[in-house]
Formats: C-alpha cells, sequence, structure tokens
C-alpha cells in the first residue's frame, strides 16, 4: 500500500534523555506499571477528526495544515485519510480510534446517500482494521455541524430535525457496531440553549430522554455490546448545554431512568471550562461508578474556550492517572486524543510530535501515579484525616446510629474542638518530588 507519511518510521521508545521529537521517551507499551502492562492502563486513542480531518481554519482564517491527501476529494479522499489514518496509528503504536459519522464519508446530497458513502467507507475501515489489528474505541455521530442541527437535534425545537436526527444515530450506532466498537458517545453539541426567550426547556429535556431511550432499546435490539457514554460539556457552541458535567448528567439520568445504561465520556478540555479541575471530573465519575473513558488534551487556562490541545502537563496527566489506577483502570474505555495542533504546528510530522508529546506524559503521569500509590502518600493521609469517622461518635454518625438530639447531647459534653491542620502545601510539594525523580 502506499505510504503517506514519508520519512517517519515506526516510533520507538529512546528513553528519558533522548533528544529525538520522533522517540518516546516514557511510553513503553509493555513494561508493567500497577500490575498490567503500561498500554492496558492507556489504551491510546487516535481521534478521526482533529488528526485526518482537521485543515487548521478557525474563524479568522483559512486552512494551514499541510497533509499528504492535499488535492484528493470525496470518496478518494476519504479513502486516503483512512489508509493514512492506519499507517499513522501503527506507526505509533497505538491500537484504537475513535470516530464521527462525518469524519469517514462524505455527507452526499441525501440521507440514502449518506448512508450508502459510510457502508462504502466502513468496509474499507474494516479491511484495514483486520490488516493491522487496530480497534475501535467508540464511534459517534456528528448531529451538530450541519445546518438543520441550528436549534439542537434532540432537542430541536422541529420534530422533523429530531427525526432526522434518530435515523442518523441509528445509522451511526449500527456502523460503530459492526465495527466492533467497545463504547459509543453521545456528545450533545447543539443540545442546549442560547437564550431561554424562546426555548421550552422541560420539552427539550423530556425530548432528549426519549432519544436516549429509544437508542438503548435499539442498541439492545441489535444486540449492541458497546458501553454507551455521555460526554459532559458546559458550554460552546451552546451557551448552555444541557450536559454540564458529571453531576448534572447523572442528575438527569437518575429523573429518566437512564442510570444503567450510561457512563461518562471525561474530556479535560470540559472540566475547566465548567469551571472544574480534571481530575475533579475524573473523580465525581469514579465515585459514582461511571468513569467510562477519556478524552484525553488540555485546555489554555487564560483562554475561556475549547482549545483541545495536546496534553503536556504533567501535573494533571499524574492526577488524572491516579483517577483510573483507583477505578481499576478504564476499560472498555481509553484515552483517545480530542486533540489538535495548533494552527501554526502545520506540518504533517506535527501530528507524530504532538501524540507523542501526549502519550509520554500520560505514561509518565501513570508511572508517578502508580509510585504515590504504591507508597500509600496521599492514602495514609486522608485516612489519618478521616479517622474520627472510626470511632465514637463519628463512627456512629457513619453507621446512621444518631439522630440530631443525640449530636446536640454529645456537642453539649464535647464542645471544645480541637482540628488538626489540611497541609495542602505539603502534599502538593510531596506529589511534585514524585514528579521530579522519575
Ligand atoms: C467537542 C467534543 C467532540 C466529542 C465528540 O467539543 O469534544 O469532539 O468528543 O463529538
Ligand atoms: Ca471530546
Ligand atoms: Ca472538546
Amino acid at each position: 500500500m502506499k505510504e503517506y507519511f514519508v520519512g517517519i518510521d515506526k516510533v520507538r521508545y529512546g528513553g528519558k534523555d533522548s533528544r529525538n521529537p520522533l522517540a518516546f521517551k516514557y511510553y513503553r507499551p509493555h513494561q508493567m506499571v500497577a500490575g498490567k502492562p503500561m498500554k492496558d492502563y492507556l489504551r491510546f486513542a487516535m481521534s478521526y477528526w482533529h488528526t485526518l480531518t482537521g485543515d487548521g481554519s478557525d474563524p479568522f482564517g483559512h486552512k494551514s495544515m499541510e497533509r499528504p491527501w492535499d488535492g484528493k476529494e470525496e470518496m478518494e479522499l476519504s479513502r486516503a485519510r483512512a489508509e493514512a489514518g492506519f499507517e499513522f496509528m501503527e506507526k505509533l503504536g497505538i491500537e484504537y480510534f475513535c470516530f464521527h459519522d462525518l469524519d469517514i464519508a462524505p455527507e452526499g446530497s441525501s440521507l440514502r446517500e449518506k448512508m450508502q458513502n459510510l457502508d462504502e467507507m466502513v468496509e474499507v475501515i474494516e479491511n484495514l482494521m483486520k490488516k493491522t489489528g487496530i480497534k475501535c474505541l467508540w464511534g459517534t455521530s456528528d448531529a451538530f455541524s450541519n445546518p438543520r442541527f441550528v436549534h439542537g437535534a434532540a432537542t430541536s425545537c422541529n420534530a422533523e430535525v429530531f427525526a432526522f436526527a434518530g435515523a442518523q444515530v441509528k445509522k451511526a450506532i449500527d456502523i460503530t457496531n459492526r465495527l466492533g466498537g467497545e463504547n459509543y458517545v453521545f456528545w450533545g453539541g447543539r443540545e442546549g440553549y442560547e437564550t431561554l426567550l424562546n426555548t421550552d426547556t422541560k420539552l427539550e429535556l423530556d425530548n432528549y430522554a426519549r432519544f436516549l431511550r429509544m437508542a438503548v432499546d435499539y442498541a439492545k435490539k441489535i444486540d449492541f455490546k458497546g458501553q454507551f457514554l455521555i460526554e459532559p460539556k458546559p458550554k460552546e457552541p451552546t451557551k448552555h448545554q444541557y450536559d454540564f458535567d458529571t453531576m448534572t448528567v447523572l442528575g438527569f439520568l437518575r429523573k429518566y431512568g437512564l442510570e444503567e445504561d450510561f457512563k461518562m465520556n471525561i474530556e479535560a478540555n470540559h472540566a475547566t471550562l465548567a469551571g472544574h479541575t480534571f481530575q475533579h471530573e475524573l473523580n465525581f465519575a469514579r465515585i459514582n461508578n461511571v468513569l467510562g473513558s477519556i478524552d484525553a488534551n488540555q485546555g489554555d487556562q487564560l483562554l475561556g474556550w475549547d482549545t483541545d490541545q495536546f496534553p503536556t502537563n504533567v501535573y494533571e496527566t499524574t492526577m488524572a492517572m491516579y483517577e483510573v489506577i483507583k477505578n481499576s483502570g478504564i476499560a472498555p474505555g481509553g484515552l483517545n486524543f480530542d486533540a489538535k495542533v495548533r494552527r501554526a504546528s502545520f506540518e504533517a510530522e506535527d501530528l507524530f510530535i504532538s501524540y507523542i508529546a501526549g502519550m509520554d506524559a500520560f505514561a509518565k503521569g501513570l508511572i508517578v501515579a502508580d509510585k504515590l500509590m504504591e507508597d500509600r502518600v496521599l492514602e495514609n493521609f486522608i485516612e489519618d484525616r478521616y479517622s474520627s469517622y472510626r470511632v465514637g461518635i463519628g463512627r456512629d454518625i457513619v453507621e446512621d446510629k444518631v439522630d440530631f438530639e443525640q449530636l446536640t447531647a454529645y456537642a453539649l459534653e464535647h464542645d471544645k474542638i480541637k482540628n488538626k491542620s489540611g497541609r495542602q502545601e505539603m502534599l502538593e510539594d510531596i506529589v511534585n518530588r514524585y514528579i521530579y525523580s522519575i
């Protein structure tokens, strides 16, 4: 087969002192960490959109990326991107990919044509998967780009759009199933509102729940075994997105009795847009048993939007992998690089360099988090901090044995309270020390 990324060989481990931008410094797929090969914790995935269809255009400028498939159009372009994508993953040793229906095939001029194009491309991708052993982490449907979705898809004010979205998502579940997708993602790009002046929020939310219920029923019908995931994001492109953050989504799912069928796909940049840290979202998903998968990227602290940058902040990757280890891993989810090279990093080589940077940051984060846990640095501190709940009145509280009157009787006798320091700076310093030493 034609080689697309000419001059770039298979990326190898060069060790942490390597100066080669095209070598891994920390990522060694088979190195054992926390009882598993690193790659089984990380389960890296390529995002089809940012990697193969992103062209660097932004609201102020045209396409800037130079790509080996430039000049091709329509189905020929889709085929070239697929072939190049699998070459890219093979060279980086990435075992999974994630895609939107719209990423893999042209829309065509009708719904029927769109579905035919998809079927044709799914066959191409299926063959590439067989040849390389690369798997599909998740599929999804782009129900936000086309102007028909101006008012949303499942939450549109227009019932015809709701119907179209149903057909589109049904097809996306079908093809994800055919490609053996281990998950299916719902990201409600325009499922929100711009102004309450024209919005029936109650009907929109009821309809959204109806839509998700239909998806669950359909998955059962075709025996799709993948995990359904909702990807929280508070805003952008809409002013307010209904899937604001993990706890909002959980409240919604529980209200409509959908909580058994969905987990979360947590994206770092969406967490920060919601005013949370990445670790906060992972933690809240984990303690509620809904940590499904991760969109690995990072935002810019000075910009209030979704910049989808490659994740290079080791402090963040460390605390993210700390949550993943605590979760006993992320499978059947993974770490999808929902990240794009900057507009000025327009050479194809930048794609490789960026993935290597992200993979290394997470590999290092995994090693540091494992070491922190092995030494029970935070665990011991936290255990001690809450030790008052293991004896006396504290034990009675957590065993639900006391009421306000009993608490009053106790407090009247024990009102000279002594607290202990939270030692935040000490803990931050310890985490830093672990990061430096590896
Ligand atoms: C956009 C989202 C999107 C989803 C998949 O902000 O991150 O890319 O991950 O539709
Ligand atoms: Ca995402
Ligand atoms: Ca994003």
